[in-house]
């Protein structure tokens, strides 16, 4: 069923739709970005990026499908600027076969380009995992776009396996701790803690991901982190529905 022929048909036929998952000061409790967190709308029913992303990247879709993502986020970007007079960032999830394709820097900059909006607003979330696959293809494309101003975060920090030492050359601005080890404070708090510390070393901002309950914000809090993202905070919203919480009265 979700085979390439599927999902090029879902392409061409508009029925994948972006959530977006608010980003806050966790010390002031301002809103300071989103994620852009895609959806695939078949008969009615929402479908997880984890059951067609996989696909998506084997098949080769991944290509267009995460041009359509970063397309639809600048636009979103721009439609905010012009009827809610709000710049807001939006980070985008690349995709490990994304993230190695020769198109995948071009059709940034065109994109941004196209919808005339500042790379500052556009920031690239990859996973640990990719940028390791390939180190020096990786400081290659970070650096250009990190050269042309897009923000750049490595996403599920501590899950994969990092080199330290390549991460001090990589030109990142961020560092989204995953959630797993945010799902264990205040208990177990080492990792979190070293994340931290890290992240101030190499002079990086750090989000903590996954935040559900008081006790765990309170621990981030109390430890100098600055952004955090959570249901905690608000569940991955349907455009309309997070243009009325966080766009139209910010
Ligand atoms: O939103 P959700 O929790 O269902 O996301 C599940 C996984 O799918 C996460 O790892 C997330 O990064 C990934 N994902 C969500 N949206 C996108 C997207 O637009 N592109 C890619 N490559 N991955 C995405
Ligand atoms: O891999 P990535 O970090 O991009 O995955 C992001 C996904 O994590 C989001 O799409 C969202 O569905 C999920 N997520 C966001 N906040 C929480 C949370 O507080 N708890 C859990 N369990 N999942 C979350
Ligand atoms: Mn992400
Ligand atoms: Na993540």
């Amino acid at each position: 069923l979700r085979t390439e022929a599927s999902l090029h048909d879902a392409l061409i036929n508009k029925e994948f739709v972006l959530h977006f998952q608010p980003k806050l000061d966790i010390q002031t409790g301002q809103l300071i970005g989103c994620e852009a967190l895609i959806r695939w709308q078949k008969d009615g029913r929402l479908i997880s990026p984890m059951s067609f992303i996989p696909v998506a990247e084997e098949t080769g879709i991944i290509i267009p499908l995460g041009q359509w993502v970063i397309e639809e986020s600048c636009r979103t970007i721009k439609k905010w600027q012009n009827e809610y007079n709000f710049s807001l960032p939006i980070a985008v999830n690349v995709a490990s076969q994304q993230f190695e394709h020769s198109s995948l820097v071009p059709d940034i900059k065109k994109a941004a380009l196209r919808y005339q909006i500042a790379p500052e607003l556009l920031e690239i979330e990859i996973t640990e995992t990719s940028l390791m696959n390939d180190v020096q293809l990786a400081i290659k494309k970070l650096d250009e776009l990190r050269s042309a101003g897009f923000g750049i975060a490595v996403d599920d920090f501590g899950t994969g396996y990092s080199s330290l030492s390549y991460l001090r050359h990589l030109p990142i601005t961020t560092m989204k701790i995953d959630r797993c080890f945010v799902s264990d404070l205040p208990k177990e708090s080492a990792i979190a803690s070293t994340i931290l510390m890290l992240g101030k070393q190499l002079d990086l901002k750090i989000v903590a991901e996954g935040i559900e309950n008081e006790a765990q914000l309170t621990w981030l809090q109390e430890r100098g982190c600055l952004i955090g993202q959570g249901y905690y905070f608000s569940k991955p919203l349907p455009l309309n529905i997070f243009e009325d919480k966080y766009i139209k009265q910010h």
